[in-house]
């Protein structure tokens, strides 16, 4: 029988090639000069957002080098990586559909979201340059969600309803991708959902700053909770913020809820930005946000799984 492989779970880089860095060697990874070795008996799961350095945070370089350091260990069989929304974004940003636009709009705020990435790969338009023939399509390849067997890796958010809707399916297949790139498809409700979590809606009249200042009318929600009728917006946003208050939930807003249960196995992700000083600690038992904030001020976090069942906050280990 084969021995049990060690994990070292890692949240979204955001292009900080030099924070990756530091990690994989307090770790014990081995740099080759393009990307990571593991200590024997160890793999690497990437829980995608691996591109799109932070406006004001730029790391020229840094997407460039964090994607072939990822893949040239995902090629090796030394990590394995899922889906973000950013790379999702991507796929959207760079394919055209039937009426010959755009999947995703290029706006200003679109551009400014995907500038690091693009600036890293000035020949991003070229058929024949190396991130539409390279880069697209390995995105295109990667899976949503990853069932470990001992955990499981998402993004942002596990709710079993949307990944039955996305099982089995490639966005390397055109035909898929259409589909989920189709807003009105509940293909495009699960991607969204799982990819960038359960948001609630505030009452008309609120609003809220998010961390990068923009202004909003629906929250991040604690996905993994079952609210109950009487449960407000500030017991839900995550990361907690003293700028939502105790207003109701909206009954519908609860259904969109696919409580964790209490005795599944760890889960693991990333997306949510969680404060630069947040504690090392998961948010239950067995459900842990690794995103402190490593595409700004914050450290890059590894969680490195050993078998448990339940999250050891002593597994934890920070490039700080
Ligand atoms: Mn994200």
């Amino acid at each position: 029988m084969r021995d049990l492989i060690h994990h070292d779970i890692i949240a979204d880089i955001h292009g900080r090639f030099d924070k990756l860095t530091a990690l994989m060697a307090r770790l014990g990874y081995a740099g080759n000069g393009e990307s990571f070795v593991p200590p024997s008996g160890h793999r690497a799961v990437f829980l995608g957002d691996l591109i799109d350095t932070k406006p004001g945070h730029p790391f020229p370089g840094g997407v460039r080098a964090t994607l072939r350091a990822v893949k040239a260990m995902c090629d090796r069989g030394d990590a394995l990586c899922v889906m973000g929304n950013h790379e999702w974004s991507a796929i959207l940003y760079h394919t055209k559909g039937p009426d010959g636009q755009w999947l995703k709009p290029r706006g200003d705020r679109n551009q400014r979201t995907h500038q690091g990435t693009l600036n890293d790969f000035p020949d991003h338009a070229d058929p024949a340059g190396e991130w539409r023939t390279v880069w697209l399509p390995w995105l295109k390849s990667l899976p949503i969600s990853l069932d470990l067997g001992g955990f499981r890796a998402v993004h942002a958010c596990w709710h079993p309803g949307h990944l039955a809707r996305l099982a089995g399916a490639s966005l390397a297949d055109d035909r898929f991708l259409a589909t989920c790139a189709d807003k009105c498809t509940p293909e495009a409700v699960a991607i969204d959902a799982v990819l960038k979590g359960i948001e609630v809606r505030l009452p008309d009249g609120h609003f809220f700053h998010d961390h990068t200042g923009t202004k909003r009318n629906q929250f991040r929600a604690r996905w993994w909770e079952g609210p109950d009728a009487d449960v407000v917006c500030s017991n839900l946003v995550f990361p907690a913020s003293d700028q939502i208050g105790g207003i109701p939930v909206d009954p519908a807003a609860r259904r969109m809820f696919s409580p964790y249960p209490d005795d599944a196995r760890p889960v693991f992700f990333g997306h949510y930005f969680k404060p630069a000083n947040s504690p090392t600690h998961p948010e239950r038992h067995n459900v842990a946000c690794l995103d402190h904030s490593a595409a700004t001020g914050g450290p890059l976090i590894a969680y490195r799984w050993k078998g448990e069942s339940s999250i050891n906050p002593e597994n934890y280990h920070c490039q700080l």
